[in-house]
């Protein structure tokens, strides 16, 4: 069995990494910021998730494939899944040129759900991954669940379900929006476990299968450690050690 420090997770949102309202369009001056900023501070045990952004969730919407309604066209299956490896890849690529050791993983080959719909990703081998210096690169997919073929499953279950089965420091996601806004648009800076579902969420108007915001902070609710949510320009305060955004604890 590994041990090793906790780690950090980050989710890139796909509102970051690519543009929301064109089809299949990358974002590629954020990508390329994001490797520049991770390869100035090279944070240790760190793991990234992304996020489907247009790619994932405009094929996914067009075949109506969610977390719930799951397909059995394998023709689909692999469009919506071919997608999200294109730009796996070009997130892995982008690091690698920064300097960074980013290898993809794609959960549609490891992880499934079960009959009560029960997320399972095994997570072992993403520990022997870091400890041998790799960066771990994991992306919002489809998945395989029993009785409704291939489901949607978000970065954000992802990067919670990592953070309940690897020893979890914090928990960074960075999105388009600067936190988790009021009802006036300003930025709350700390909500409480209890507040979780509370707060005043906006939805985008942007294809998004898996919820955009009120999705993720439904998902925050589920985590141990503590959550910032905080947009592109903040990425290098978080890795700094800051509490940039809203803090969830
Ligand atoms: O953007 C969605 O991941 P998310 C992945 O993290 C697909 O919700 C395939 C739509």
């Amino acid at each position: 069995m590994t041990s090793i420090e906790p780690v950090t997770l980050l989710k890139l949102g796909g509102s970051v990494i690519t543009d929301k309202n064109q089809p299949e369009t990358l974002n590629h001056a954020n990508i390329q910021a994001i490797a520049t900023i991770l390869s100035n501070h090279r944070p240790k045990n760190l793991i990234i998730v992304h996020g489907g952004g247009s790619f994932g969730h405009h094929h996914a919407s067009n075949f109506d494939v969610t977390i719930e309604n799951g397909t059995f066209d394998a023709n689909e299956v692999d469009t919506i899944h071919s997608s999200m490896i294109h730009l796996c890849n070009i997130v892995t690529q982008t690091l690698r040129s920064s300097g960074m050791a980013a290898i993809p993983i794609h959960p549609l080959s490891i992880a499934w759900r079960d009959s009560e719909s029960v997320f399972h990703l095994p997570s072992q081998h993403i520990l022997v991954l870091l400890e041998c210096g790799f960066l771990p690169v994991i992306h919002g997919d489809l998945v395989i669940s029993e009785k409704k073929g291939a489901t949607v499953v978000s970065g954000d279950e992802i990067l919670i379900n990592l953070s309940n089965s690897i020893p979890t420091k914090r928990i960074g996601f960075c999105t388009s929006t600067p936190g988790v806004l009021d009802s006036s648009g300003n930025v709350i800076s700390q909500l409480y476990a209890s507040q979780k579902q509370e707060s005043s969420i906006t939805h985008s108007s942007s294809t998004d299968v898996t919820g955009g915001m009120a999705g993720k902070i439904k998902q925050i609710a589920e985590s141990n450690a503590p959550v910032s949510i905080f947009d592109l320009p903040n990425l290098e305060n978080f890795l700094k050690g800051d509490e940039p955004g809203t803090l969830i604890r």
